[in-house]
């Protein structure tokens, strides 16, 4: 008997059980001041510099030979090569993925209200959308078309006038999908730049690069550490963990089935997790079967064997109730429930990123089509954020127009709180708008 086990395995009726899942799950984002101090340095000479300091780093770390920032911005023409160069299914798919995507968050879009009190105050919330945004879509291998879709749609459907998307060409090789996706998504403008200096071009603006309001998307961990540091000067979104499943099985599926969707996580990353919790032993060894079966055949089994032996997990547990209970402490990126009746189980649940209910709802399917948004909140975080999604491109402006009335009504209330903090000028203020008769009109 082999003792290299291929997934870690736990029973929730051991006593150390809760300190073995916590061990697994836990994940602290790396700080590496190594990486840190770099950032540092290049968002310092891209704010000093602008156009010329982004110019010098994107040559050198990307191996290009731009001699200006025209040379890195790509035209309408440049995205649509790229669509005309998809084969028709691809583009097919994409514009069908597009389509589900766009009409899910147009559910999403926010809308402005107000009321008027008895006394003809008019209170109100208008929403608006962020002027500019920043889409960073990294380069290479971990260029997902998908994420182009899932970033820049919400953005657009939140009426976003201007999106511009920077996305590194190192060697010059463009990935033709990412541009299709883009051109299909309304991407307002690219330029092929990466790395933190094209997170400072965006929050900071150059003389080409315009300044945006908020940045989002995946990045390596010079592309997190760089937007964590422009936080403030503009919005960012969430910084996200590695890849995250927690399948919730009471027995009635297939086991195949659900080892394929550990896996489809567990090829993220050798970081990513993936953990099944289940009450019937025979089916947790059914599913063992099929994960040491199946693994063989994965082109990425490197990846997912190393993912599964280090943070993943089948987890007997002695109830569903139970299942329910971990699973909601956990607040996974993604849930599955596989159950004969998973919206009874789904309702105990109240974090998870997204939750994949029945059989057929396999994450694949919501990775890339079905509608909602694939960037979830990983690391816990779903306690207490929400998928990526037309409101982070949306913000609200309060309205206040008070009538003569209202004035008199307001003024006093207010009049009376600001002599509370001491602040003369605010209850002048108020007591100025009062009827000096003391009526109401
Ligand atoms: N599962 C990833 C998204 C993705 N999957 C992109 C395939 N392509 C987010 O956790
Ligand atoms: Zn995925």
């Amino acid at each position: 008997m082999s003792d290299k086990r291929l997934i870690n395995e736990l029973d929730s009726s051991s006593a150390d059980f809760r300190q073995r899942l916590d061990a697994l799950i836990a994940w602290e984002p790396s700080q590496d001041e190594a990486v840190e101090r770099t950032v540092a340095g290049i968002l310092r000479e891209v704010r000093a510099r602008g156009d010329e300091a982004v110019l010098e780093y994107t040559n050198r770390f990307d191996r290009m030979q731009a001699h200006s920032m025209a040379e890195l911005e790509l035209g309408h023409e440049a995205l649509e090569a790229a669509l005309a160069w998809l084969q028709d299914e691809d583009r097919q798919a994409l514009e069908a993925a597009a389509a589900r995507v766009r009409a899910f968050h147009e559910r999403q879009r926010g809308e402005s209200w107000s009321y008027v009190e008895a006394d003809g105050t008019r209170l109100g919330q208008r929403i608006n959308a962020i002027e500019r945004v920043g889409l960073y879509v990294p380069g290479g291998k971990a260029a997902y078309p998908s994420s182009v879709l899932m970033n820049a749609i919400p953005a657009k459907v939140a009426g976003v006038p201007e999106l511009v998307m920077v996305v590194p060409t190192p060697d010059g090789v463009r990935n033709p999908m990412v541009l299709a996706a883009a051109a299909i998504a309304g991407v307002n403008r690219v330029f092929t730049i990466g790395g933190a200096q094209a997170v400072g071009a965006l929050a900071y603006g150059t003389a080409s690069v315009p300044k945006v309001d908020k940045i989002v998307g995946p990045g390596n961990s010079y592309v997190a550490e760089a937007k964590r540091r422009v936080f403030g000067t503009v919005g960012i979104d969430m910084i996200a963990g590695p890849s995250e499943i927690l399948v919730l099985a009471d027995g009635s599926g297939d086991p195949d089935w659900i080892a394929m969707d550990l896996f489809s996580q567990a090829e993220h990353d050798e970081l990513a997790q993936s953990i099944l919790l289940c009450p019937d032993p025979v089916f947790i060894g059914r599913v063992r079967d099929a994960i040491a079966r199946l693994l063989p055949q994965m082109p990425r089994r490197d990846v997912i064997a190393a993912s599964l032996a280090g943070r993943g997990a089948l987890v007997r547990v002695r109830d569903m109730e139970e299942a329910c209970a971990l699973a909601s402490d956990i607040a996974p990126e993604h849930l599955e429930i596989i159950a004969a009746e998973p919206s009874r189980w789904a309702d105990r649940i109240r974090h998870a990123g997204a939750m994949f209910l029945g059989p057929w709802s396999s994450e694949a399917l919501g990775d890339y089509c079905a509608g909602p948004n694939h960037v979830l909140p990983t690391m816990r975080t779903a306690r207490f954020s929400s998928p990526l999604g037309v409101y982070d491109f949306q913000k609200r402006s309060s309205i206040i127009e008070v009538s003569r009335a209202g004035a008199q009504t307001l003024g006093r209330i207010a009049s009376r709180l600001a002599h509370g903090e001491g602040l003369q000028a605010h209850a002048r203020a108020a007591e100025m708008r009062l009827d000096p008769s003391g009526t109401e009109p």
